[in-house]
């Protein structure tokens, strides 16, 4: 699937389940080369495409049907519909339901399995845990490729056979203007800082409001705040990951929704923190976070040994995030040991964007990195080397990966030096590169 958001494709999603098909969304901003990726790799048996990319598409496809899903009920899909009912397909918990790509550390995409177990534990303790009710009215502004959008967004609304309104693209004034008719908002902290900066945010405005959530990336304390001076409620913020759906969430009830803390383990789900080689970590000490619950998935597709490095033989998941755990319970991210940008809630791995660098004429070697960004938290910046005798420019290498890499990907800037900062071992100091090119993008 790669189309535009509309209530006909959260129906091509709901079908596809039921009739015991593998559901794979693939974001709307992927370039041809790596949808090319995609389809070589999950071979499907059906792809829905937009009509204005059909021929594209078709053009890049080597097993399956094609057919197309546009807004406003154009396609081929709605087209071809038959009349009869077809019976529902019987689904055990540990079958496939979806498989959502991840960027992988080393470069190339990762399809998260997971199954209709998966699926259906975190939505019945979502549902559970914040409260949905069937006279609710979720203001969707997500995107439902991703798990935020698709699955803890819609699926919540859908089990309580709530009211869903839906924006395609995110206009604050839009946005807040449904507050009158709303009760449930689910956003990344991109969301909430341009919803706080606009003029029509008051107190009033949000008074038929009962949940505002975040999460995908950090809410900055400072944000979480000023939301509140701003609205008169706290955001409740809560952690995920794709291959794990929900795994902590702040309090809905009976307890402080804590800025700059993600909460307590959600019911069933387990967490423990970790040093690098599994080892125990004194209570309330940084370590890696590790999952395990119904939530965790069945694995990677077609990567048994990436599946083995990431989930322990008891079953926990390495997340790849650093955080510590109170006496309480609750977690707090303090920061990440795998290399990824989060811009706007979308990961993005600095290797995929260093390997196409890499492969430009004239370069040498590169290091992306992540730098503050005022609207999307961080953004991707890249610093180069060229080859002895080369010339390589900001705008050649901005202008060669046009059209290989999705938009989002891209790095907003790009510096030319003449060596990397390395580190006794040779290994690039990130650390060093993040510092000095701090300000950026400010
Ligand atoms: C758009 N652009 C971006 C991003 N989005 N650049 C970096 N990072 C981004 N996230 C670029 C576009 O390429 C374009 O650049 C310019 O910004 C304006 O694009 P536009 O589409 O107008 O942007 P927007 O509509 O303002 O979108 C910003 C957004 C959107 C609303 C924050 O990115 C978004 O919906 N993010 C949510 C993603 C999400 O659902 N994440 C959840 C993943 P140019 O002009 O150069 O072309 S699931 C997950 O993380 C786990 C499970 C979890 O815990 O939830
Ligand atoms: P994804 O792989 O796109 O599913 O993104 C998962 C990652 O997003 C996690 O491993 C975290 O690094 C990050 N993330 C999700 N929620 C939060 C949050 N509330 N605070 C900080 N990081 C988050």
């Amino acid at each position: 699937m790669q189309v535009d958001k509309s209530p006909e494709n959260v129906l091509l999603y709901l079908a596809a389940e039921r009739l015991g098909m593998v559901y794979v969304p693939l974001n709307t901003a992927y370039t041809s080369a790596e949808l090319a990726y995609f389809l070589g790799d999950a071979e499907p048996a059906v792809v829905v495409c937009r009509p204005a990319d059909e021929a594209e598409v078709r053009g890049l496809l080597t097993t399956g049907t094609l057919v197309t899903l546009g807004t406003d009920g154009t396609g081929s899909l709605l087209d071809d519909i038959p009349d009869e009912v077809v019976p529902v397909a019987e689904r055990t918990p540990e079958d496939l339901a979806a498989i959502l790509y991840t960027s992988g550390t080393t470069g190339r995409s990762k399809g998260a399995m997971l199954t209709h177990g998966n699926l259906l534990s975190n939505a019945m303790t979502l549902k559970a845990l914040w409260g949905w009710r069937h006279d609710d009215v979720l203001i969707h502004i997500l995107p439902i490729y991703h798990v935020h959008g698709l699955f803890v967004a819609l699926h919540g609304a859908l089990l309580a056979g709530a009211t869903v309104l839906f924006h395609r693209g995110f206009d604050s004034a839009a946005v807040i203007a449904d507050f009158a008719r709303g009760s449930v908002l689910m956003g990344v902290p991109t969301h909430y800082t341009r919803l706080t900066g606009a003029p029509e945010m008051t107190r009033e405005a949000c008074t038929n409001m009962r949940l505002f959530i975040s999460g995908s990336a950090p809410l900055l304390a400072e944000a979480h705040e000023r939301f509140e001076e701003k609205t008169g409620q706290r955001i409740l913020e809560r952690y995920g990951m794709t291959e794990t759906g929900m795994i902590t969430s702040n309090p809905y009830e009976g307890g402080a929704r804590v800025a700059g803390t993600v909460g307590y383990p959600l019911p069933g789900v387990e967490v423990r923190v970790r040093g690098d080689n599994g080892e125990l970590v004194e209570q309330g000490k940084p370590g890696v976070l590790e999952v395990r619950g119904p939530n965790v998935f069945a694995g990677y597709w077609r990567m048994p040994e990436k599946t083995a490095q990431e989930i322990r033989e008891d079953g926990f998941f390495i997340t790849g995030d650093v955080a510590t755990q109170d006496a309480d319970g609750r977690v707090t991210l303090v920061g990440r040991a795998k290399d990824l940008i989060i811009a706007g809630g979308l990961n993005i791995y600095p290797k995929e964007i260093e390997e196409a660098i890499d492969a430009l004429p004239g370069v040498e070697e590169s290091a992306v990195i992540g730098v503050p960004h005022p609207d999307m938290g961080e953004g991707v910046v890249a610093v180069v080397v060229a080859q002895k005798g080369a010339r390589v420019t900001e705008k050649a290498v901005r202008a060669a990966l046009e059209g290989q890499l999705a938009r989002f990907k891209q790095p907003r800037r790009v510096f030319v030096v003449d060596a990397l900062p390395r580190n006794a071992m040779g290994k690039v100091q990130k650390a060093a590169l993040r510092s000095e090119y701090a300000e950026a993008l400010k």
